[in-house]
């Protein structure tokens, strides 16, 4: 079933789905559309302020303000306003350790942890609008971080803790952080990954940094530098339980969190409190029809935006349970998500389409021998999810029973922009479907005109609570990336298909777009064409230059377990293609791969795969997960 076809397809929500869902119509739609900022209001109205705003919505563009004069505290509304509700003792987490111990965690926990720490940074002179760097593997300890940070209203910028010293010092330099917060190590795979030893060597260049805070995890030896380095635990030891939540203007900034994109310097991308907050509580509601009893399973790195919106801030400020795991999805075997599943009963799933066709890859037996019938509602974010993996997804892991919510966003929006709210808009595998509400998101062509019906790029057309405030000591960056192409209109960098339901087809990012005898063709598309073969588990495709078609396509395919490469395939994948979206998508060159260079979130590096398709020095490969990839596919294409 190609894209297009994919299209033709709409999936309700079963009726028992449906029944139970908090949303039942589409009123919040219209409600929305008739008065956004009054829309928002109401959303922000699902936190507790300490004081009202005056003004909803000062917008100035590129420069939002949202609810001025406004005063909230975001741990304030993660914690203590459920503990204020009698729920002190409802689990906040389900922690599992990669060894596979668990810890589980109440709310009255959580709260008493977090203002330990809180106390314990204050301790150490943190105040209000310091930067704090934290450099976490997946433990508790990382989100009291976050939380006791928000609390004191220090601004923290996690850097996922799979970065290297380099990455972390580029961080901890461009913001000035002056404390860190990390660990002695994490565990991956069964080893360690020594944390500690990585930042030192990041804070030999990190003048700015006067203490250390160190979480005991691993427990391997590490240098400690007197006067400098604390642990963790001897902090918290001698401080108080309760630390007053600092009072935060609405626009103060509660997190940098830096995306580095696959190309250039890192950007510091700023959120505020009060619409990141209104953002976040309102989204995991809405996309993830969530309820008290709800087992809520998120299972990004608090690293990423995913990990801030959709672990700590959102499902905390809703009092949700969820589980937090430390470890990768293959260890000790391919099937440790389904067995957590199992074990916690986890309702409602959240993952990225890269970890989904991994799941295809290693076969559907794996979720079949585990009791997945706790599940109500899957996610995707991250990239766009091919239909086959989307079908593979409500199939194998939803048991044709669970909606699937195709969630897209970025760490620039916050939280999600477009996906379904499940109950009332009907899936189409393949596409992330129609914005929220209160979202003004549009196709449109290159001079900033809307397409109704077609392909263009997306924009988002009108400012929203959790949209970046700017970018971390570069306002001419910020300007230049997301707001010059048209006016006033926020651009993302993606494109997009609108369909004659007013469906959105993401076609991956716009940099990677091919131009093919004159015609666009989205990376997007050709890839779900490749997937949509029965040998092919993974693919991307790039356009090389070509001096008869401008560009040609290179396709980089790994084959599912069980397929071998060879000439006869080579030719029937073409075809295969040519036959889902014309021949004018015939890849030029087909390479077959064990492995593709994807960034530490699973994102494919397109560029890189140009690099080695037009014959270039490669270029910067620090963002990779794994660096020796790029090398092996450059010599099996010279080899071609
Ligand atoms: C949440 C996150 C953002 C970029 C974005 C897109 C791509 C994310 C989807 C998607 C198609 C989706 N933040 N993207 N979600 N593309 N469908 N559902 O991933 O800042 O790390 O990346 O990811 O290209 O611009 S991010």
């Amino acid at each position: 079933m190609s894209n297009t076809a994919a299209g033709a397809q709409t999936i309700k929500s079963s009726d028992e789905y449906i029944a139970k869902a908090n949303i039942k119509d589409l009123s919040i739609y219209k409600e929305a559309a008739a008065d956004p900022v009054a829309y928002w209001e109401k959303c922000a109205e699902r936190l507790d302020w300490f004081d009202k705003w005056h003004t909803a919505l000062d917008w100035n563009p590129p420069f939002a303000k949202w609810f001025i004069g406004g005063k909230l505290n975001a741990s304030y509304n993660c914690l203590d306003r459920h503990i204020k509700n009698g729920l002190g003792s409802k689990t906040a987490i389900y922690w599992e350790a990669e060894s596979g111990e668990g810890k589980e965690i109440s709310y009255g926990e959580v709260y008493k942890a977090v203002n330990k720490f809180a106390n314990a940074i204050k301790k150490l002179g943190a105040k209000k609008g310091d930067r704090v760097a934290i450099y976490m593997p997946m433990v508790p300890e990382a989100a009291y971080a976050m939380l006791a940070c928000a609390r004191i209203g220090a601004i923290h910028s996690v850097v996922f803790g799979g970065f290297s010293s380099d990455s972390l010092r580029d961080r901890i330099q461009d913001a000035s952080c002056n404390l860190l917060i990390t660990a002695d190590g994490g565990y991956r795979r069964g080893k360690t990954i020594a944390l500690k030893e990585i930042a030192d060597k990041a804070l030999e260049e990190c003048p700015t940094i006067n203490n250390v805070i160190v979480v005991e995890r691993s427990k391997d030896a590490i240098n400690f530098k007197k006067g400098r380095d604390h642990w963790y635990h001897d902090l918290i030891a001698d401080v108080d339980d309760f630390c007053e939540p600092e009072p935060m203007d609405a626009e103060d900034m509660l997190f940098i969190l830096y995306t580095s994109g696959t190309t250039g310097k890192p950007k510091g991308i700023m959120h505020t409190t009060g619409g990141y907050m209104t953002g976040a509580v309102t989204t995991t509601k809405l996309v993830f029809d969530l309820k008290n009893d709800d087992i809520f399973w998120c299972t990004a790195d608090v690293g990423w935006i995913t990990g801030h919106s959709y672990i700590v801030y959102g499902p905390m400020a809703n009092a949700a349970t969820q589980v937090m795991y430390e470890g990768t999805p293959d260890f000790p075997a391919k099937d440790r998500f389904w067995k957590i599943v199992e074990k916690y009963k986890v309702s409602v799933f959240y993952t990225a389409p890269t970890a989904v066709r991994a799941f295809m890859k290693w076969g559907a037996d794996l979720p079949a021998g585990c009791d997945l019938s706790s599940l109500r509602l899957l996610g995707s974010v991250g990239e766009p999810i091919n239909p086959e993996a989307w079908l593979w997804y409500g199939e194998h892991i939803g048991k044709n029973k669970c909606p699937i919510v195709d969630t897209w966003w970025q760490t620039e929006t916050g939280g999600v922009m477009i996906s379904a709210i499940p109950s009332v808009i009907p899936a189409k595998p393949g596409s992330a479907t129609k914005p929220l509400p209160g979202i003004d998101a549009k196709v449109l062509d290159e001079t900033g005109n809307e397409i109704k019906e077609g392909t263009g790029t997306l924009s988002i057309t009108s400012p929203w609570p959790s949209m970046l405030r700017g970018i971390w000591g570069d306002e001419k960056r910020f300007k230049d990336v997301y707001w010059s192409k048209w006016d006033q209109k926020y651009f993302p960098g993606d494109g997009a298909r609108l369909d004659e339901d007013g469906y959105f087809w993401l076609l991956g990012r716009i940099d990677d777009v091919m131009l093919i005898s004159g015609h666009n063709i989205g990376t997007a598309e050709v890839e779900s064409a490749l997937v949509d073969h029965k040998s092919v588990a993974e693919s991307a495709v790039v356009g090389i230059k070509d001096d008869l078609t401008g560009q040609a396509i290179a396709a980089f395919v790994i084959l599912k377990d069980g397929s071998t490469p060879s000439d006869e395939l080579n030719k029937e994948l073409s075809d295969h293609v040519a036959g889902k979206i014309g021949k004018i998508a015939k890849p030029k060159k087909i390479i077959f791969t064990a492995d593709l260079p994807k960034t530490r979130s699973g994102k494919i590096m397109r560029r890189l795969l140009r690099d080695i398709g037009e014959g270039r020095a490669l270029g910067d490969v620090t963002t990779l997960a794994d660096a020796s990839v790029v090398e092996k596919l450059k010599a099996t294409y010279s080899e071609e």
